[in-house]
């Protein structure tokens, strides 16, 4: 796919080819049948207004083709704990409230019951099931990572998606392995004595691109939600384990006004924080090239967990992020060969 060069914001109809074991597929993007999609995460659910995992649920659920059913699980986290309020549920698919650590466990048990009843005929063969796990960047990056690895290496056919708010969000703003150096969490509070968290974020996309899986994939829910839907559609349909990493701003812990959020979401990607790109069988592919060298300081001044770092004196900070972020990119650049 020739995709270095796409504005995916610029392009409404989008198609894409992948090879999957069982053959070529050819997938669509048109943002008006995407549109007409039913909704698989029905509004009511009580996620905070301007939260970004929302959309990213929405968007990674339309991936799915509407006759598919899914089973669906989730570790604790605001995504779990807003949208299944015993009795009430958000999820119009099979859902499963799975423990903080082992989402990923808990999926790949329920794909490896389905694919055993299959066999012994107590299941219709003819009925496509799809098996998603959903875990926040707690419940992933760190506490559920020895479950999200090991279901990836044992190689079950389902989809582990990570909406990366960047911190504990639902017990109070903690720092995770995922939190961005600098910032202001209630665990590493920014004042005289520390200057916010004292480490880079881990790059788990990278790490997951490094168990050798079918598809691996990094996005956000920008534009027309085409990169997004694209990605959870070939994930979905490509047979073995994949996993897509999104990002999933949240206004209470980064400090932003709720009509803020598309434009949070589309500067972590002008300022190359959060690239785009996919990893299909072993080869990188970035999704989308910024036309201008956009300041990381361009994202962090629209957050409050990061206002320390614009007060005279604190010049040292950013430049620290920013040089962060450009070797990250050259990283990038030389893994897709672009370099
Ligand atoms: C074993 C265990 N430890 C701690 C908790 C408490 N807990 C529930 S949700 C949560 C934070 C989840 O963070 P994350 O996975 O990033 O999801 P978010 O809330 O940010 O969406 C914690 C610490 C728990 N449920 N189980
Ligand atoms: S606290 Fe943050 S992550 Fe949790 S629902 Fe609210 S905005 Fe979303
Ligand atoms: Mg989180």
């Amino acid at each position: 796919m020739p995709s270095t060069q796409n504005n995916f914001e610029r392009t409404i109809v989008r198609t894409a080819f992948m090879l999957s074991k069982k053959g070529m597929i050819k997938m669509a993007y048109n943002l008006k049948e995407y549109a007409k999609k039913p909704e698989r995460l029905s509004p009511g659910h009580r996620m905070c207004a301007g939260c970004g995992a929302p959309p990213v649920v929405r968007a990674i659920l339309r991936g799915l083709h509407p006759e598919d059913h899914a089973v669906i699980g989730s570790a604790t986290g605001c995504l779990e704990v807003c949208t299944y309020i015993y009795p009430y549920t958000a999820w119009e698919d099979s859902f499963i409230h799975s423990a903080f650590e082992n989402a990923g466990a808990t999926v790949s048990g329920a794909e490896a019951a389905y694919a055993a009843m299959k066999k012994k005929g107590t299941l219709p063969t003819d009925k496509e099931t799809k098996f998603i796990a959903f875990g926040g960047d707690g419940g992933t990056y760190d506490i559920g990572f020895q479950s999200l690895s090991g279901a990836m290496e044992r190689g079950h056919d389902m989809v582990y998606v990570c909406y990366d708010n960047g911190a504990y969000m639902n017990t109070g703003i903690q720092r995770s392995s995922a939190t961005p150096k600098y910032a202001d969490t209630t665990t590493t509070p920014a004042g005289s004595v520390k200057p916010g968290k004292l480490q880079f974020r881990k790059d788990l996309t990278m790490v997951m691109a490094n168990h050798h899986l079918p598809y691996v994939a990094q996005t956000a829910a920008i534009g027309n939600f085409s990169d997004i839907t694209t990605k959870a559609e070939k994930a979905l349909y490509t047979e073995g384990p994949c996993f897509i990493n999104c990002l999933a701003p949240c206004p209470r812990g980064w400090g932003y006004k709720t009509e803020d959020l598309m434009q949070i979401n589309k500067m972590a990607v002008e300022t190359r924080f959060w690239p785009l790109y996919e990893v299909v069988d072993g080869k990188y592919t970035i999704n989308y090239i910024p036309k201008e060298n956009v300041p990381v300081s361009e994202f962090l001044k629209l957050q409050k967990r990061f206002k320390h770092l614009f007060k005279p004196g604190n010049e040292w900070m950013l430049e620290d992020i920013q040089a962060e972020v450009d070797k990250r990119w050259e990283e990038l650049l030389h893994l897709a060969e672009m370099k």
